[in-house]
């Protein structure tokens, strides 16, 4: 049996019990099998969640990127590591095989050297998904700079405040970038953030567009010419296990975005770890998560866990719905892809669009589908697995944080039996546990309350940048001894968890805490309905009402209003219960997102109070423009 590759679900029981029974031989064996590192650590785990503390592998020296790189040499050498599909589809894709990928990384490392970057110091990556952002991540942590990537869609005053919290010194970016029919004048909103970064004295610039860009004398540089002066070999820098491996600023829904730390070696093991299982990687497998480097998503599950595995890892340049909505089915056919992991919010707009430009396209290759971001409701998870897994590709559908770092409960495929809106079990060496508001563990099944993790695990984020103190207060302040994960879960009768949705969504009806996950899976389940989100407003006799507002499929459009919210109601009525029939509903064309695409119910709550003066900042979201037509049509 290995520790390293579950196939079995009584292996999947015999090894999450090791895990949690002896967590440091279980780790240390998973870490000394399966890595790279240049001194063996002095112990596997020190932690204290009252500081709070944690170190994996203390003591231990590694770089990421030999592992991620160098050691395919020999045997993956002519192996495509990153196959980057760029937006326009008649453009041709580029295969970079793990040598030319090292020639690359290796390349731009000496670049930001030659540039005045060291060790430790933070650089800030604005760069579309094109194969240079893969490669200025490796690059600095090939030198042990901290990176700090901010998503290429953000505005320039998102931009300048990830800057300057960190305090980056460079910062690497594009002329532009290609998204869907449009251009974007990436290098202008640089150009605007940096106004008011004061301590950014060098800018990188790679050439994609072609637009014609202002570049300042003395700060700003192209990049090609640069790298192709630059030596292929730069020598690993050594790191420290608990030494920085980046910032990835999170924004949740109040406050300013807190600059989630990640270090090197727990990181590195648990990403690569939860990459193997959780897709069931095998060794001429394609893999594509369409999520953006910017997240983190990008970050664990497009470069770091699928490269520290050897794997071939796809790098999409476009959107779903250019130049149709079929585009990404055309691209499983096109790669032959094997594992596909998206979000609910792609899959329940690409099942809008009916099946039409499904069915064009050869999706037999695909073996395993993913899910992560938000709850997947009951009826996008049927459309996912019957119509794009034809019933024979499990779904894993993962829960996960910014502040977790990789994984956390999801099913293992082919293990795992699934079930549709569970994530299922807790991944080897994650001890969820579920809490009361009165700060009691709820012990057994069939229980539903505050998710929270009991014992540390490799990957979790060590401190907020600049701030540990708001570390502590946000994570472990809230039950003792626990890091709380700030989403409602429940457990079923055979132990499976079920996310419910963030804990500040939930509403109490009457006495009674509804989370928002079940009920908007249940009006989902409505053949007219494509999306919809709920929120409480006050009522004088239950305390709050529900205000549902709902995203209608084209077929829905042409009904009688009246009657599809009768319909609605009998639906929830008989799926939860009365109580959680909604008081008023309204119809919109659009929800307010996040730009990783999650539904921003504080918006929502805020318009269905009334309270239409202080929405908060909506420039941060996907599509603002719809916030005012739901204003305009509020009940
Ligand atoms: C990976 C990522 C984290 C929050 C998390 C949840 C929600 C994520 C799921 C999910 C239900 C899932 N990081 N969430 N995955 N809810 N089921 N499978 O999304 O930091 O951006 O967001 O997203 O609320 O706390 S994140």
């Amino acid at each position: 049996m290995s520790n390293y590759h579950i196939k079995h679900l009584e292996e999947y029981y015999q090894v999450y019990r090791k895990s949690v029974r002896e967590p440091e031989n279980f780790w240390e064996e998973v870490a000394e099998e399966h890595f790279l590192w240049r001194k063996k650590w002095d112990s596997v785990l020190e932690w204290d969640f009252k500081k709070p503390s944690v170190n994996w592998f203390k003591g231990a020296k590694l770089n990421i990127t030999e592992n991620c790189i160098d050691r395919h040499l020999t045997t993956r050498g002519n192996k495509t590591a990153i196959l980057f599909e760029p937006n326009n589809p008649d453009e041709p894709s580029e295969h970079i095989t793990y040598s030319e990928l090292y020639k690359r990384v290796n390349k731009f490392a000496n670049v930001l050297k030659e540039n005045g970057i060291k060790k430790g110091d933070r650089v800030c990556i604005y760069v579309p998904m094109i194969p240079e952002l893969a490669i200025a991540t490796l690059a600095c942590a090939r030198i042990g700079a901290i990176h700090s990537v901010v998503f290429a869609g953000f505005s320039a005053t998102a931009l300048a405040t990830r800057i300057n919290d960190s305090d980056c010194k460079m910062v690497i970016t594009s002329d532009g970038s290609f998204r869907g029919s449009k251009a974007i004048d990436l290098k202008g909103i640089v150009d605007e953030a940096l106004d008011s970064c004061p301590n950014v004295t060098t800018v990188l610039v790679a050439k994609r567009t072609g637009a014609e860009v202002f570049m300042k004398e003395g700060r700003d540089v192209w990049l090609q010419p640069l790298l192709d002066n630059a030596s292929n070999e730069c020598p690993a820098e050594i790191m420290d296990a608990e030494d920085p491996l980046f910032i990835l600023y999170t924004s949740g829904s109040t406050g300013k975005p807190k600059g989630m730390v990640h270090t090197t070696g727990g990181y590195m093991v648990y990403t690569a770890y939860t990459f193997k299982n959780a897709f069931q990687y095998t060794e001429n497998d394609v893999y594509w998560c369409t999520a953006d480097i910017g997240w983190i998503t990008g970050h664990s599950y497009i470069v770091y866990g699928p490269l520290a595995n050897g794997a071939t890892t796809v790098l999409f340049e476009g959107v779903p719905s250019y130049p149709d909505f079929g585009r990404f089915w055309q691209i499983v056919e096109k790669h032959k892809i094997n594992q596909f992991y998206t979000a609910p919010t792609a899959i329940r707009a690409l099942a809008k669009q009916g099946t039409e430009l499904v069915d064009k396209y050869d999706l037999s290759s695909l073996k395993v589908l993913g899910s992560v971001g938000e709850p997947i409701n009951e009826e996008a998870w049927h459309w996912y697995n019957d119509t794009i897994g034809k019933n024979k590709s499990p779904i894993i559908d993962t829960w996960w944080q910014t502040e977790t770092g990789g994984m956390m409960i999801t099913p293992i495929p082919f293990v795992t039996p699934t079930k549709p809106t569970y994530a299922t079990l807790p991944f080897i060496g994650v001890q969820p546990c579920l809490m009361d508001e009165e700060g009691n563990e709820l012990k057994g099944n069939q229980v539903s309350g505050r998710l929270c993790i009991k014992f540390p695990w490799p990957s979790m984020a060590r401190t907020i940048w600049g701030n540990h103190q708001r570390y502590k207060e946000t994570y472990f302040s809230a039950y003792e001894n626990k890091y709380f994960t700030g989403d409602g879960a429940l457990r079923d009768e055979v132990g499976y968890y079920r996310i419910t949705g963030r804990v500040d969504d939930v509403i109490i009806v009457s006495g009674h805490n509804l989370g928002t996950a079940p009920i908007e899976d249940a009006i989902n389940e409505h053949p007219a309905v494509s999306e919809s989100a709920i929120v409480g407003f006050p009522h004088d006799i239950k305390g709050s009402a529900l205000y549902g507002y709902i995203t209608l499929k084209g077929v829905g459009e042409s009904r009688n209003h009246d009657n599809l919210k009768k319909e609605i109601n009998q639906l929830i009525s008989d799926r939860i219960g009365p109580i959680a029939k909604l008081d008023k509903i309204q119809f919109s064309e659009g929800l307010p997102k996040t730009r990783s695409g999650k539904i921003m119910r504080r918006i929502l709550r805020k318009i269905a109070s009334n309270e239409i003066d202080n929405l908060g900042d909506v420039s941060t979201l996907l599509n603002p423009e719809c916030v005012q037509k739901i204003i305009d049509n509020r009940l």
